[in-house]
Parts: C-alpha cells; sequence; structure tokens
C-alpha cells in the first residue's frame, strides 16, 4: 500500500488531467484551440501510475491521445495549453499543437500520432540508455490498436533481444477509434502477445491507480536492474467519444453506463474517504487548487504572442 501523500498526490493529477481536458474540450468548441482533440477522460489512473515512478531523465513516448501522459510526465499546464492555441510559448512553440505535445527536458518525447510509431522510438532510446549504462528506462505508451501494426512486433523482439529497460504500457480501452478489439485479434489479451518474443506480459485493472503503480512499479524495476522490457496490458475505457466528433454508434449506453461507475477518479476518492485518508473539506480545497492552476494555464495562453513568421523554419529539420 502506497503512503498517503502518494494517493492524495495521484488523485490531483489524475484530476488535473480530467479537468485540464474537460476546459480544452469547452475551448475548442467555442473555436479558440484550433486542429483536433483526442481526450484521455476515463483513462488516466494509467499514465499517473506509470509515470509516478519516472523521473525527468527517463523517457517517455506518447500517441494521438497524449495530454495525460504529459501532464503526469511534468509538462507544465501552461506550456500544454499555449501549444494548443498554437502560441509561440507552447511546448512546441506552437508547431506541434494537441497530438504532439511533449517537452524533452521533463523527458517526454513530443509525441507522435502515426499508430504504433511511438513504440520503436522507446526501443531506441532504451537501446541508447543501455549502451550507456546510464540506469535511464524508457516507457512507451500506446492503445491496443497499435499493437496490429508491425512497429510493435518489431520493437518488442528488438527489446527482448537485446534485454532493453522498456516498458511497453497498452492502453486497452476496448476501441481502436470505432473498432471494437474482437474485431482485430484473436488472443484474449494483449498481454499474451508478449510470449511471442520472450519477454513478461502482465495484465493489470487501469482504472485503479493503485494496481497500475503496483504492475508499473515491478515493470520498470526489472527494466531499471537490467531485467529487460516488459509489455504491461492496463485494461480501460475511454468515457468520452475517439476524436472531437464520435457519436459513438458503435457501444452501447448500457456499456458507457458500466465503465462510468468504475470511473478512475471517482473510485480514489471514494477510497481516500473510506479509509479517512482525507476529508471532504480538504478535497474541495485541493479540487480548487486544481481549478485555479488550469484558470491560469489559460490565461497564460490566452496572452501569449502569436509564433513569428520569421522562426516558420526554426526547429524544422529538412
Ligand atoms: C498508422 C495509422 N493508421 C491509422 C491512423 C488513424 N487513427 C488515428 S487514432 C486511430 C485508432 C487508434 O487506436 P488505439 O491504438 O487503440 O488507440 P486509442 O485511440 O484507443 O487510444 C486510428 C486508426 C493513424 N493515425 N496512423
Amino acid at each position: 500500500m502506497q503512503d498517503d501523500s502518494l494517493q492524495l498526490k495521484f488523485y490531483r493529477q489524475m484530476l488535473t488531467i480530467r479537468r485540464f481536458e474537460e476546459r480544452c474540450n469547452a475551448l475548442y468548441m467555442q473555436g479558440k484551440i484550433p486542429s483536433t482533440l483526442h481526450l484521455y477522460n476515463g483513462q488516466e489512473a494509467v499514465a499517473v501510475g506509470v509515470c509516478a515512478h519516472l523521473s525527468v531523465e527517463d523517457t517517455i513516448t506518447s500517441t494521438h491521445r497524449p495530454h495525460g501522459h504529459a501532464i503526469a510526465k511534468g509538462v507544465s499546464l501552461r506550456s500544454i495549453m499555449a501549444e494548443l492555441y498554437a502560441k509561440d510559448t507552447g511546448c512546441c512553440r506552437g508547431k506541434g499543437g494537441s497530438m504532439h505535445v511533449g517537452d524533452v527536458s521533463v523527458g517526454m518525447l513530443p509525441a507522435i500520432a502515426i499508430v504504433g510509431a511511438g513504440i520503436p522510438v522507446a526501443a531506441g532510446v532504451a537501446l541508447a540508455c543501455k549502451q550507456l549504462g546510464n540506469g535511464r528506462v524508457a516507457v512507451s505508451f500506446f492503445g491496443e490498436g497499435a499493437t496490429n501494426e508491425g512497429a510493435f512486433h518489431e520493437a518488442l523482439n528488438m527489446a527482448a533481444i537485446w534485454r532493453l529497460p522498456a516498458v511497453f504500457v497498452c492502453e486497452n480501452n476496448l476501441y481502436a477509434a470505432s473498432t471494437p478489439v474482437s474485431w482485430t485479434f484473436k488472443v484474449e489479451n494483449v498481454a499474451d502477445r508478449a510470449a511471442a518474443y520472450g519477454l513478461p506480459g502482465e495484465i493489470v485493472d487501469g482504472n485503479d491507480v493503485l494496481a497500475v503503480y503496483e504492475a508499473a512499479g515491478r515493470a520498470i524495476e526489472r527494466a531499471r536492474t537490467g531485467d529487460g522490457p516488459t509489455l504491461l496490458e492496463c485494461k480501460t475505457y475511454r468515457l468520452v467519444g475517439h476524436s472531437r466528433s464520435d457519436p459513438r454508434t458503435y457501444r452501447s449506453k448500457e456499456e458507457e453506463e458500466t465503465w462510468k461507475l468504475r470511473d478512475p477518479i471517482m473510485m480514489l476518492r471514494r477510497h481516500l474517504l473510506e479509509k479517512e485518508i482525507s476529508t471532504e473539506t480538504q478535497l474541495g480545497i485541493l479540487e480548487q487548487e486544481v481549478e485555479n492552476e488550469i484558470k491560469e494555464a489559460i490565461t497564460f495562453a490566452e496572452s501569449s504572442p502569436e509564433p513569428l513568421p520569421d522562426d516558420v523554419y526554426t526547429d524544422v529539420f529538412a
């Protein structure tokens, strides 16, 4: 069992991700944020439980759904919000937008929206860590849809044969956009695929942040101590649509209602109160602090300058 302050930290981080994205969605609907948004609602326990074991020296790769990973890894709310607003103060100087948020100074490579493409990149970072002998690890987050891409299979095989300090975190939210898992692979679990490459595959309840924290701790410890990579499958559910305009006709209201009862943030909140780790009053104060921090990030983004036309080729490889 984790100590009380760590559990409160998990609650704060998960709530920050949820509230931040709720505001992003509203701002998007008002036309203030350009491009597109893929929200992480319902999956917050995965990013928070895994990243709790990582320092800024460790690297993560992410996907088209990266806000939760970025916040959990320590990318500032201000710089993520400014990036969504395409402002010069954004974490990619306004050139990436939602699907490419990241900040190498805290160990998050800008997210890659090509499904599966972050997985071999993480294996490459892990290879560099191993060759440098620096004790660092690389973690890749991806959805179950990505495990049908060749990149996933090549990366896991390479990582296994070279015993790379990598952890592959699959967030199995049951749908790749509108396609249910039962249409795209015959094995029951993504974790079963690890056996084909000779690395451990572990399944965890991805809506239980404490369980994710425990399982990720074991996998990251194995990676750090030279025991090689792990495939960690976190069973979870995306509580909202795939992206900005998704009527969700491919799944039933009953299914959604069942998963809402297992909302990871509500589950942790109940646990904190039942175990008397916190009180309603204390959580109310924490919740207000989170709101204030997000408001401040929005003010920062809105008052930030646009990128200059002269900077169009800065940081661009040609
Ligand atoms: C190689 C590639 N094919 C298709 C797409 C379009 N696309 C974007 S997200 C997505 C679904 C991905 O599903 P999954 O990997 O399970 O992640 P989730 O959206 O569930 O987080 C698809 C097909 C893409 N971005 N890249």
